[in-house]
């Protein structure tokens, strides 16, 4: 159960304002927070939030998550407190001990029982209010796979290597896949039981991308959506870095280099 109002009364919480305005949704109440993930019912939406030591930011993006839907942190072995913080706001916490970002997201994915699944970083850079939108497409049935293409609020939000190497790697998606992106983001929705599907092995980097290639490879229609970035709380652990830059480039590299799946043999078909 939450205590306090998360966005301004936590003492975790640092007095920060949103990337955005409030849109597309109503962010979660306090009171409605205690509700999440805990009854009987499952919430017909999920938001997977991978989390290594955001502490500082699970305040305000768990205050964000539409009223009514569910939020389930992935502590993927914090050391700041984040899963004592976020089980006090009102989210699951679902604790996945092997490290990288796709362990987390898949832990997530893996414990979620909506309909429909969302995933969403949770370092404040992304306003978790912005599915809602996303999940009426996947509803209205325009698409199955509705990804947030990532927008910078600031300068220097979104450094430029991050950028040339997100680039790099739609392009390279649109060669292995005929699929025209504009950004890999880690904002995203579909349906639960299909993601599950699609049989995701990369539990680094290259999950996200991953994602976007099977879902092609299966036909899925895929749509993007334009979400402001904004700066994350908390000290930058990939993009702000070559480094992790350079690691994310080479997981995802490795996901396009495998192989389209084998035509299905069907009955009656010459092999
Ligand atoms: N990097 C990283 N992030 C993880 C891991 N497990 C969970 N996460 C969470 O995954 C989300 C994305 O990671 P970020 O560190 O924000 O990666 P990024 O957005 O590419 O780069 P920065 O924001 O610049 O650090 C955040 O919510 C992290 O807390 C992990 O093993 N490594
Ligand atoms: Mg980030």
């Amino acid at each position: 159960m939450a205590r306090g109002d998360p966005q301004h009364g936590s003492e975790a919480a640092p007095d920060r304002r949103p990337p955005t305005a409030p849109e597309g949704g109503e962010p979660a109440s306090a009171a409605s927070a205690g509700t999440r993930g805990g009854g009987a019912e499952p919430p017909s939406v999920e938001v997977v939030l991978p989390c290594l030591d955001e502490a500082d930011a699970l305040p305000w993006v768990l205050s964000r998550v539409p009223d009514g839907w569910g939020a389930i942190v992935v502590d993927n072995g914090s050391t700041d407190g984040s899963a004592g913080i976020a089980a006090q706001l009102g989210a699951r916490v679902v604790t996945e001990e092997r490290r990288g970002f796709g362990a987390a997201c898949h832990a997530g994915l893996s414990a979620a029982r909506a309909e429909f699944v969302c995933f969403c970083d949770c370092d404040g850079s992304l306003d978790p209010a912005l599915l809602a939108p996303m999940v009426d497409a996947l509803r209205s049935g325009s698409a199955e796979l509705v990804l947030g293409r990532r927008l910078s609020t600031q300068a220097r939000t979104w450094p430029l290597h991050a950028r040339i190497g997100n680039a790099a790697v739609t392009r390279m998606l649109r060669r292995r896949t005929g699929v025209r992106l504009r950004d890999i983001g880690p904002m995203r929705t579909a349906r639960r039981e299909a993601l599950l599907d699609l049989g995701l092995t990369d539990r680094r980097s290259g999950y996200p991308l991953q994602m976007v290639v099977r879902a092609a490879d299966a036909g899925w229609g895929i749509r993007e959506v334009d979400v402001p970035y904004g700066a994350r709380t908390g000290r930058s652990k990939v993009t702000g870095t070559w480094r992790g830059t350079w690691t994310a480039v080479r997981d995802m590299r490795a996901v396009l280099r495998q192989p389209p799946p084998a035509p299905a043999f069907r009955a009656g078909e010459p092999r």
